[in-house]
C-alpha cells in the first residue's frame, strides 16, 4: 500500500505562512484531491469493514485495536456534556496495551472532515507512523483510514495524541479530547506494586486571555541574568505591544470527570498502587498531590529512574508522564488533586477512598515543594560526553503574530511551508543539546522518535534521567543529550500547543 498517495503536496513557491495557515492549504488540497471514498487510503475504502487484505509491509487481517476518530460526548459532571474530538467517543481514549518487542497492527479511522496525524508520543518509530506532517508522516484524510503495522517500544507509559496545527482555533489539536494512554509491558515486568491506575490530566473549555497565570515557581535554581536581559531588550525594542495571548480553561477533569463525579479510586490499607500519571493538557502545567501520603517516583515519561525517591507531590509538564508507587497508610476519604485551588475547585481532582471509610473527601494543601529532576538521577556518576553540542537560544517576540506570541529557536520561527531541518546529524553521534530560555515562561520541549537523557540543569551536572519531555524553567539552562539512532526528519518542539503552533519547533535531519 502506497500510504503517500494522499499526502498534501506542498506548494513551490516559498512564502512565511505559519503551521495554522499550512493546516487550511493542506485542507484546501485534500479536498480538491478526492470527494470522500476516493481520499481513502488504497484498500481501505470500505471504512465499515475492519479487516482487509494485506499488502508487502501492511499485515492482513483484523487489527490489534482499532481507533476511531470522530466527535463524542463527555459527561464530565452528571448534566454537565461537552462535545469535543475524541478517540472512540471516550475521554481518555483507550489504554492501548503493547507488548515490548511484539509488532501491533492499529487502524486509524478518522471519521471527522478534517485530516488527521495520530502521533505516538515516546516511541521510536519510524516517520511514516510517528504522526507528523512536519516530519513527513502521511495525513489520515477526512473519513479515510490508516493501517500502521510497528513494534512498539521503549516499555514503559506512553501515549497517543492528535499532531495538529491549532493556531487560533481553540477547537483543534490538544485542546479537544484526543489523547489516550499507551502502556508498553516490558520484557521484564515491574515489581513493587499490587495494582496500576491510569490518570489523565486534561482541561476544556479553553478560552483565549492576554497574558496569563502559569505557576513559575516550583522548579529549582535562579534566573540567569543575560538570559532576562534579552527578553527585556526585546520588549523594549516593541513597548506598544502587549502581552500575548495565553490560553486558560473553564473546566477540569481526571480521567474525564470533574472532581467528586468520577467512580472513587478504592484502596485498601497497605496496598501499593501504581500511579501512571500523564499531563494530557494543550498547555498547561500540572501538580498532584495526595494528603498523607507520598509519591515514590520510579519511572519518568515510562522510563525507569536510576534513583526512585518519595515525594510529597508532583509536576508535570504538558506531555509529561509519571509512574509512581503510593503506598496506602493514612485510611480515610482523600481528595487527590491539583495544588491550584482555582482549578482542583473546578474538577481538577479525584476521590481516593479506603475500604470501609465514608465521610467528606479531604484535602490539605502540602508546604511547598521544589519539584527538581536531579533527585532522580545519578549522584555520581557523570554523563557520557557528547560528539558533538548544539546551542540553542529560545526566546519570545510578544504579541508579534496576530496579537500571539511569536517564538523563535535560535532568531527563527518554524516555517511550515520551508519545513526546513535547522540541523543536521549524522547517524550513531551522540549529540548534546545546550538549551537556553530567553523568556520568562516554562517550556516543556519534547523530541520525536528519541529518547533524552538530562545531562546538566543550571550548570548541574547529572545522568541517567532519561526523557522524552522535560521542563525547562524561565531564563534558565538545560542540557539533554541523545544518540542518532532512528534516522528521518525528527521533530523538536515544546510541547505547548500555544508555542508550538507560534514558531517553536526545529527538524533535524540525518545526513
Ligand atoms: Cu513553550
Amino acid at each position: 500500500m502506497n500510504t503517500n498517495e494522499t499526502e498534501p503536496v506542498l506548494p513551490q513557491e516559498k512564502n512565511t505562512n505559519s503551521r495554522r495557515d499550512f493546516l487550511k492549504t493542506g485542507l484546501t488540497i485534500a479536498a480538491l484531491s478526492g470527494l470522500p471514498g476516493a481520499v481513502v487510503l488504497q484498500g481501505c475504502t470500505n471504512t465499515n469493514n475492519k479487516t482487509r487484505e494485506g499488502t508487502a509491509n501492511q499485515p492482513p487481517g483484523k487489527a490489534d485495536y482499532t481507533i476511531h476518530i470522530q466527535t463524542g460526548l463527555i459527561e464530565v459532571a452528571p448534566q454537565y456534556i461537552i462535545s469535543t474530538t475524541t478517540y472512540n467517543g471516550q475521554f481518555p481514549g483507550p489504554l492501548l496495551r503493547f507488548r515490548e518487542g511484539q509488532q501491533v497492527v492499529v487502524d486509524i479511522y478518522n471519521d471527522t472532515d478534517v485530516p488527521e496525524q495520530f502521533h505516538w508520543h515516546g516511541q521510536f518509530l519510524p516517520v511514516d507512523v510517528d504522526g507528523s506532517a512536519e516530519e513527513g508522516t502521511p495525513y489520515i484524510p477526512a473519513h479515510g483510514m490508516r493501517r500502521e503495522a510497528f513494534i512498539p517500544g521503549p516499555p514503559g507509559f506512553r501515549f497517543y495524541h492528535t499532531h495538529l496545527v491549532a493556531g487560533a482555533n481553540l477547537n483543534m489539536g490538544q485542546y479537544n479530547g484526543e489523547v489516550g494512554p499507551v502502556y508498553i509491558e516490558p520484557k521484564k515486568p515491574l515489581t513493587g506494586y499490587d495494582r496500576e491506575e491510569f490518570i489523565v490530566m486534561k482541561e476544556f473549555d479553553p478560552y483565549f486571555q492576554r497574558g496569563g497565570d502559569m505557576a513559575m515557581d516550583f522548579l529549582p535554581g535562579q534566573p540567569v541574568k543575560e538570559l532576562a536581559a534579552m527578553q527585556e531588550k526585546r520588549e523594549k525594542e516593541h513597548p506598544e505591544r502587549p502581552k500575548g495571548f495565553e490560553v486558560g480553561y473553564k473546566l477540569f477533569t481526571i480521567n474525564g470527570k470533574q472532581l467528586g463525579h468520577g467512580d472513587p479510586i478504592k484502596v485498601k490499607r497497605g496496598e501499593r498502587v501504581l500511579f501512571h500519571i500523564l499531563n494530557g493538557s494543550g498547555s498547561e502545567i500540572r501538580s498532584l498531590a495526595l494528603p498523607g501520603h507520598t509519591f515514590k517516583v520510579i519511572a519518568l515519561d515510562g522510563n525507569p529512574v536510576p534513583n526512585p525517591a518519595e515525594v510529597p507531590l508532583l509536576w508535570l509538564g504538558t506531555a509529561e508522564r509519571i509512574s509512581a508507587i503510593v503506598e496506602m497508610k493514612n485510611p480515610g476519604v482523600w481528595i487527590m488533586g491539583d495544588l491550584a485551588d482555582d482549578d482542583r475547585g473546578n474538577g481538577m481532582g479525584t476521590i481516593v477512598q479506603y475500604e470501609g471509610q465514608s465521610g467528606k473527601p479531604q484535602w490539605i494543601t502540602p508546604k511547598p515543594y521544589k519539584w527538581d529532576y536531579l533527585i532522580f538521577g545519578n549522584k555520581n556518576r557523570k554523563a557520557q560526553e557528547p560528539d558533538e553540542t548544539i546551542h540553542l537560544i529560545f526566546a519570545k517576540d510578544q504579541a508579534a503574530d496576530h496579537g500571539f506570541n511569536r517564538w523563535t529557536i535560535n532568531g527563527v520561527a518554524f516555517d511550515m511551508m520551508d519545513r526546513k531541518p535547522m540541523f543536521h546529524l549524522k547517524k550513531g553521534k551522540r549529540y548534546r543539546l545546550h538549551m537556553r530560555n530567553a523568556s520568562d515562561d516554562i517550556h516543556p520541549m519534547h523530541l520525536h522518535r528519541h529518547s533524552f537523557e538530562i545531562t546538566s540543569i543550571g550548570g548541574q551536572p547529572t545522568s541517567g534521567i532519561i526523557k522524552d519531555v522535560a521542563m525547562l524553567g524561565g531564563f534558565q539552562e538545560m542540557d539533554i543529550d541523545f544518540t542518532a539512532d532512528n534516522p528521518g526528519l525528527t521533530l523538536f518542539h515544546c510541547h505547548m500547543q500555544l508555542h508550538m503552533d507560534f514558531g517553536f519547533i526545529a527538524l533535524f535531519d540525518y545526513i
